[in-house]
């Protein structure tokens, strides 16, 4: 088991809409993070909410869409529903939320980019980030592997985590790789 401390921070990555079942850019069972998710927040007194918040003309958006290139549908525009966290998603008025891939050029998969997100948890005294949410495979990895390059104690939650797997394997080779780059996969019901 593994004791959350007051330097512990968990970071929420993109549970929003589009990410969920009906949304435009659905990550297969996606919904089933947030109820996990839900119960792990009265754990953290350091609590990240990201969300992938695009301009209506971002340069990932194409018709039709690749997937593996990086070209996607229209997904996450900002403040539209798609870009709405779950309905269900309990997120506190404390909690930070950070808007990444907010200008037309670049995309930005990681919470950290761009975001000045490193430092703001530099200056709160966190020490270890505990990470979840979607997608495994694009953003919770480059989020994870830029919070170990911030030479932060990353650990993934991998059954709060669900992956766009697309060709399918996508999902646990980020697991294996991020795994390999020296980020720790675990399950939620490791955190006491
Ligand atoms: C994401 C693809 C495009 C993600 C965001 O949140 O994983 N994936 N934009
Ligand atoms: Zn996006």
């Amino acid at each position: 088991m593994i004791d959350v401390r007051p330097t512990d921070a968990l970071i929420v990555v993109d549970v929003q809409n589009d990410f969920c079942s009906g949304g435009a850019l659905a990550v297969s069972d996606g919904d089933a993070v947030v109820s996990i998710i839900n119960g792990l927040i009265g754990k953290f007194s350091t609590l990240v909410f990201t969300r992938d918040w695009h301009p209506p003309d971002h340069c990932s958006f194409a018709d039709p869409p690749q997937f593996l290139d990086g070209s996607w549908p229209v997904h996450c525009v900002r403040d539209t529903s798609g870009a709405a966290f779950h309905p269900d998603l309990i997120v506190p008025e404390d909690a930070i939320v950070v808007d990444k891939a907010t200008e037309r050029i670049p995309d930005a998969y990681s919470g950290f980019d761009g975001t000045g997100l490193a430092a703001r948890l530099r200056a709160d005294g966190v020490r270890r980030v505990f990470i979840c949410g979607l997608a495994t495979d694009y953003c919770v990895k480059a989020t994870a592997l830029d919070a170990h390059a911030a030479r932060l104690d990353v650990y993934v939650l991998a059954d709060a985590c669900r992956a766009v797997d697309h060709p399918p394997g996508t999902g646990l080779a980020a697991l294996a790789e991020m795994n390999d780059s020296g980020v720790n996969c675990i399950r939620s019901g490791d955190l006491s």
